[in-house]
């Protein structure tokens, strides 16, 4: 009788420990969907406009496939106001931009 308790028990112990085990372990609940996942892309444009107080640049660029963009004109806030420094207007320029869900950024103008 005790036996049977025991092993009643201990098996009850059993069920409900697995799920819970398996669910901390399994990194990708923790990061469902991804929605928050920085993406990032490289798109080339025309410079319109350079706000070296502000840290900006307008460009009118094309598509940016990475980041499910097409062309357009926008702008766009640059992580080095530094990089502004060599940038005219009609400028043709490469660059590489992040997107956190949110805000664009430009990490990298040429
Ligand atoms: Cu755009």
């Amino acid at each position: 009788m005790n036996r049977t308790i025991l092993a009643v028990s201990m098996l009850v112990l059993a069920l409900a420990a697995d799920p819970a085990r398996a669910q901390s372990s399994d990194p990708a609940s923790h990061h469902p969907g991804g929605a928050d996942s920085v993406k990032s892309g490289t798109g080339t444009g025309i410079v319109q406009k350079i706000d070296s107080e502000k840290g900006t640049v307008t460009i009118k660029h094309g598509p940016v496939r990475a980041l499910d963009m097409p062309g357009m004109t926008m702008t766009f806030p640059v992580k080095d106001k530094a990089q502004l420094a060599g940038l005219k207007p009609l400028q043709k320029v490469e660059f590489d931009l992040s997107y956190d869900g949110k805000n664009f950024l430009i990490l990298q103008i040429k």
